[in-house]
């Protein structure tokens, strides 16, 4: 079996699957339950998680170039230690705030989200994290914010994309307020259990699962309230093919492929593909956000 060549071995490479959901089982009955509150549906999947493997050798993070395999192959370089974010825009305490202290307070939780990525294939993960609602709650947000903005660390020096040019850098992303918190909208700080590794967005990124995964922005530096809805990278580049929405959506295909189905990675090109999900599964918890919208011109 390989594993990411760029970190130790980990419990997760060598426990079975079995035992590490059996601990998952252990950590919801005990403990966490009174930090975390009831687990709910939505915060778990009733299928086993992706395995490890898969999760960290198959990912899109451009800055370190378009292939598949390259995160894995070059997010070593990235230093993720110190690490700071600033909080600015319609916020009543802005600062550049240290890890340590965006992290004090926030009670981590697992929540196990279905992942679907704009190019049709998907996964299921153990994210550990926070809730961005949270975080957003301690730094004060004003009345007339209305989105949250977030950019991603651009370190060419590390980066052989961002050394490149190969997009427009920095990663930009943004959300609505509403949206941004919501309690599906997680703060990312590991999955299985370990630190988040590299090549997906260490030391923190965001994770939106009812949307195509170019939202969940990684290893970010700058998040920003704003009045009005942000520039982001992929309606940038290609409008016509990424909308600020980016809600997943079955019935609204990307003008050169189908979205109605999807392939699972870690199951190999010929397993059966499954159908996709309005808003990813999580329709119950999302849909009222974007009631009185049309999903196909806000797409
Ligand atoms: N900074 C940054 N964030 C990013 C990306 C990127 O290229 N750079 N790719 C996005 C896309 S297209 C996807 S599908 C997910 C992939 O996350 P994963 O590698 O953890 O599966 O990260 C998103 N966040
Ligand atoms: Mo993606």
């Amino acid at each position: 079996m390989r594993r990411p060549r760029s970190a130790d071995p980990r419990w997760s490479d060598v426990t079975p699957k079995s035992l590490f959901l059996s601990r998952r089982a252990v950590i919801a009955g005990a403990g966490a339950m009174a930090l975390a509150g009831p687990a709910r549906a939505a915060w778990t999947v009733d299928e086993p998680p992706t395995a490890l493997e898969a999760i960290t050798s198959y990912n899109n993070f451009y800055e370190f170039g378009f292939g598949k395999d390259d995160p894995k192959r070059h997010a070593g370089a990235m230093t993720i230690d110190p690490w700071s974010i600033k909080i600015d825009g319609l916020v009543d305490r802005p600062g550049t705030y240290d890890l340590a202290d965006v992290l004090k307070g926030q009670a981590i939780e697992e929540r196990i989200y279905r992942f679907r990525c704009v190019e049709a294939w998907s996964m299921i993960v153990p994210w550990q994290g926070f809730e961005l609602a949270g975080l957003l709650k301690r730094v004060g947000v004003q009345p007339g914010a209305k989105y949250v903005a977030f950019e991603s660390l651009a370190r060419p020096e590390e980066m052989p994309g961002v050394r490149k040019m190969n997009l427009d850098y920095p990663y930009v992303e943004g959300l609505r307020l509403d949206e941004a918190m919501h309690p599906l909208t997680l703060m990312a700080t590991g999955l299985y259990g370990e630190p988040m590794p590299k090549q997906n967005g260490a030391p923190i990124r965001v994770i939106v699962p009812w949307k195509y995964g170019f939202k969940s922005i990684k290893s970010i530096v700058r998040i920003r309230l704003m009045d009005r809805e942000p520039p982001t990278t992929w309606n940038q580049l290609q409008p016509q093919e990424y909308g600020f929405y980016a809600n997943v959506n079955p019935q609204v295909d990307h003008p050169r492929w189908s979205q109605a189905s999807e392939r699972r990675i870690g199951e190999g090109m010929f397993a059966k593909r499954r159908e996709t999900l309005m808003f990813n599964g999580y329709a119950d918890e999302v849909a009222g956000l974007y009631s009185g919208m049309d999903l196909a011109k806000f797409y």
